[in-house]
């Protein structure tokens, strides 16, 4: 093993907290904060609302990943929600609200935007109405009336300050859309940071520090280096005096997350943890998220083309703006294996269980938060051998989050790499006040306390919780194929169903089952009673103008069978449109 250099926190590498590091192309121009104190009135507002105009004929909605669509529809959507970012901190006293210019896994010629509350959490639900109303206003008259309404439901004092922190990811369409954003942020009168060039967990990890700086709940400093030297701290505390695991292959998706991991590994120390980094053409046009990242390893379940990964290495892929991560190695027979998002979920809540006992804390209790789309043999696992209480929510992060708010500490995960996991503010007390009666008490409450600041609790974050997963797997000196151990996934299929009007299909049970069309579900569950270990269920998407058939069962022919049958009847049944589903 090399000898490791004594570990010194970068400090701060300049007056401006949130310049770039010195060696990271500068994509975009130095961010500042910008102070504005000019008034809130409906004037200028509509004055610079003229050079965006909303296109006509378009329904915008505010769904589970905020807008999301080709990057030229987005300008009108941009201004309009830096104007419900300005009126939501002005309604909760100026605290910093952060808006995030991404489309993650989507193609490079889509871009979105999404707010961030306070907390760094998703935007409260009702405001997601509030966006989609402005966002929908068809012309002047329609846009005041609606800033006056929802500055009335929620009695917002115009006058008081307002903050933005805003940050976008490496897409081309990004420049043109900060400035319609900062348009409305400037004719609203409220002040601003332009945090540059981040992935959207280092945005939600910036809003929020900025809440909580010099409070006891403080969450870090709000500075990008700040962010690479609390997980680099918490890091090498877990690993220290373990062995070093062999490198890492990163698929960072041609997207921000590859200058971004390489600055954490550079503050890590490559005596400690060594990556490969591909796919990381972030200036060649095209290249984003095409052919690579987690969306195309998870759904494929195979390498991306290109791909030297070979039988004994190690392998991970992220998404476009580094918020999901998916594992995966080559068996000795030629086998592709991925590890996805339920498989960090089963090993973190081990990991963490295991911990919990051995720091003598067993008060805390761990719980893993699922949607229907986790492998069923994964919930088998969760429940049978780690006897871990399992709930299942809808799609989306925001249903994930809120329940595993729930437990001590929370573990969630999509399928997809999307996760982390939360401990409870009584969680952390314990924690952070515990004593140990013995060596291995004492030095497994450290742990612990390293976890929580390894962990990003705001939101999934793939470098956060590479880290996660990279620390256990040190720990126990595992291999990717000793961790897969576990539990073998059932096979699954994920198909993708046009239909005339998707809107049509509503869903109960967390998605698991259909209201209506009506009769439908009856027709599932008379197909999915004729195989062995089947499941399958089928929902609207909201992110895209499709219906979703998921299916799994004992054998991969049984689920491609299972699969699309449902497809087809979905697709006879409730308005198919275009080509019939055609079984591959
Ligand atoms: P939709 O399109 O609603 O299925 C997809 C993912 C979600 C979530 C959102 C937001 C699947 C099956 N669905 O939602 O898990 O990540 O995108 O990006 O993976
Ligand atoms: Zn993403």
């Amino acid at each position: 093993m090399a000898a490791r250099r004594p570990f010194t926190p970068f400090t701060k590498p300049s007056p401006d907290p949130f310049r770039p590091l010195p060696h990271i192309p500068l994509l975009y121009p130095p961010s500042r904060t910008i102070q504005i104190m000019s008034a809130f009135t409906f004037e200028n507002i509509v004055t610079a609302s003229a050079l965006h105009p909303k296109p006509q004929n378009i329904q915008f909605t505010y769904g589970t990943a905020g807008f999301r669509m080709k990057a030229s529809l987005l300008d009108s959507i941009m201004f309009r929600v830096g104007l419900i970012a300005v009126l939501r901190s002005k309604k909760l006293d100026g605290s910093v609200i952060g808006v995030m210019i991404t489309a993650s896994h989507n193609p490079e010629e889509d871009n979105g935007v999404k707010l961030v509350d306070p907390r760094g959490e998703m935007l409260e639900q009702s405001w997601e109405v509030y966006a989609t109303s402005l966002a929908n206003a068809p012309n002047d008259d329609a846009l005041v009336e609606t800033l006056e309404r929802i500055i009335a439901q929620n009695k917002i004092d115009v006058n008081k300050p307002s903050n933005i922190l805003y940050a976008y990811d490496t897409r081309p369409s990004g420049p043109a859309l900060v400035a319609s954003l900062e348009d409305a942020i400037k004719a609203a009168g409220s002040s601003y940071t332009n945090f540059g060039l981040k992935t959207t967990p280092q945005l939600h990890y910036g809003v929020r520090c900025l809440n909580t700086q010099g409070t006891n709940d403080a969450y870090g400093e709000p500075t990008e280096i700040g962010y690479y030297n609390k997980l680099a701290t918490a890091f090498r505390q877990i690993v220290s005096d373990k062995q070093r695991l062999s490198p890492l292959y990163v698929d960072c998706a041609n997207g921000v997350g590859a200058p971004k991991l390489r600055e954490l590994i550079e503050v890590i120390g490559e005596d400690i943890i060594s990556v490969n980094i591909v796919n990381d053409k972030i200036g060649v046009e095209g290249a984003l998220n095409h052919n690579c990242g987690a969306d195309y390893v998870k759904t494929g379940q195979r390498l991306p083309p290109g791909s030297t990964v070979t039988s004994g290495d190690r392998a991970a892929s992220f998404d476009g703006d580094a918020d999901r991560l998916v594992y995966y190695y080559v068996d000795t027979d030629g086998t592709f294996r991925l590890l996805d998002g339920d498989k960090i979920a089963g090993l973190s809540a081990m990991f963490i269980m295991d911990l919990v006992q051995a720091a003598g804390v067993d008060s805390i209790k761990v719980g893993v938060v699922q949607t229907a789309y986790a492998n069923g043999n994964s919930t088998t696992y969760l429940t049978k051998v780690l006897k871990v209480p399992v709930s299942c929510v809808s799609t989306g992060v925001k249903h994930l989050h809120h329940e595993a708010e729930k437990y001590d500490v929370g573990v969630y995960f999509e399928a997809n790499g999307h996760g982390t996991v939360l401990f409870s503010a009584e969680a952390l007390q314990t924690i952070r006040t515990a004593k140990g009666r013995t060596p291995a008490q004492t030095t497994a409450i450290a742990q612990l306390r390293a976890l929580t600041d390894l962990i990003n609790q705001t939101v999934g974050d793939a470098l956060s919780d590479m880290l996660l997963v990279e620390a256990i797997l040190t720990h126990r000196q595992w291999s990717l194929k000793e961790w897969d151990q576990a539990y073998t996934d059932l096979p699954n299929r994920l198909v993708k169903v046009v239909v005339a009007n998707r809107h049509i299909f509503k869903t109960t049970n967390a998605e698991r089952q259909l209201v209506e069309p009506a009769g439908l579900q009856a027709d599932i569950d008379a197909l999915v009673a004729k195989y062995t270990s089947g499941r399958s269920f089928v929902r609207a998407s909201g992110t895209e103008d499709a219906v979703r058939v998921y299916a799994e069962a004992a054998t991969r022919a049984e689920t491609d069978e299972l699969a699309f049958r449902v497809a087809e009847l979905v697709f006879d049944k409730a308005g198919g449109v275009g080509t019939r589903p055609a079984r591959v």
